[in-house]
């Protein structure tokens, strides 16, 4: 579907100036946007998985840590597809409202694609570099965006989402380096257009949701206050946007309706893309490769 015939769909959630901004600038705040019940069950499972970490002393295929993290003093960057480690991640995404806000936003019918859970602990959470996400796992078309989800208050300085307005309607920049390595971020030469100075911060309060439009340069900045920022992300799209390259995030759920019905064809673009590297031999995160970081397998 077009934005406009989404926006010709009655709204579900949002307001239709919330879905018009969102198409206009590529993101949208919304606050206070996830019952409390929700999020309380969402920490109790969050809490869960940081006591799992304790046993863990390097980054594995579900847990991205930070250097200094130890058994005593867990300090996690993200874990990769939380849905499939505990249901209650899934069950939140078929079963609150967040459904409905993302059918406003990509139509009756949503599908999802990968899932993870970024940390950006107290104290040095680290800073995540402008990039795009399109570039990371391009679909059919442009129908796919990142939900973000706030699990406790975040201010300016816990290092919120920031994106740049307007910039899903521009450029897809290369994310390889100019030695052919993938790094996940939009290189020196291209970041003059980039107009960082215009970048607005998504900061709420616990349970405010962000969108974004998978072409939207966004990233974030360390987390030097006392405060942790836990964001969960979910990565979603219309039902017939179809990914042709391999989901560097593997999942279960991966292409399951979370609301609506399957796609019966899928809705291509007719542009060219770059191909991100072939992730089916593994993928680390895009902490490790900003920061060119080794495997710890090598
Ligand atoms: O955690 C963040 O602040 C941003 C993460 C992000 O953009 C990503 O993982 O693609």
């Amino acid at each position: 579907m077009t934005p406009e015939e989404i926006l010709s769909t009655p709204a579900r959630a949002l307001s239709q100036d919330q879905r018009e901004a969102y198409f206009e600038k590529g993101y949208l705040l919304v606050e206070r946007a996830i019952e409390a019940e929700w999020l309380e069950a969402l920490r109790r499972s969050i809490d869960a998985l940081v006591e799992r970490s304790r046993s863990v002393s390097q980054s594995d295929v579900v847990f991205d840590l930070e250097a200094g993290h130890s058994a005593e003093t867990p300090r996690l960057r993200r874990v990769s597809s939380p849905c499939d480690e505990d249901p209650t991640f899934w069950e939140f995404l078929i079963r609150s409202r967040v459904g409905e806000i993302l059918q406003d936003v990509l139509g009756p019918d949503v599908k999802f694609y990968q899932s993870k859970l970024n940390f950006k602990w107290a104290h040095g959470g680290a800073e995540v570099k402008w990039h795009q996400d399109a570039p990371f796992f391009p679909h059919t078309n442009d129908a796919v965006l990142t939900c973000g989800l706030y699990l406790h208050d975040c201010d300016l300085e816990q290092g919120p989402l920031a994106v740049i307005p307007g910039s899903h309607k521009g450029a897809i920049f290369s994310h390889y380096r100019a030695d052919g390595s993938w790094s996940g971020d939009i290189q020196p030469d291209d970041l003059p257009q980039v107009d960082a100075d215009s970048a607005e911060y998504l900061h709420g309060p616990a349970g405010s949701i962000t969108l974004h439009n998978y072409r939207a340069v966004h990233g974030s900045k360390p987390n030097n206050s006392p405060r942790g920022r836990p964001l969960l992300l979910n990565v979603v799209s219309a039902a017939d946007a179809m990914p042709y390259t391999f989901n560097p995030l593997r999942s279960q759920y991966a292409q399951r309706i979370i609301r609506g019905r399957p796609a019966r064809e899928a809705h291509l673009l007719g542009d060219r893309r770059e191909l991100p590297p072939d992730w089916s031999g593994g993928y680390t995160s895009i902490f490790a490769t900003q920061q060119s970081e080794k495997p710890a397998a090598e």
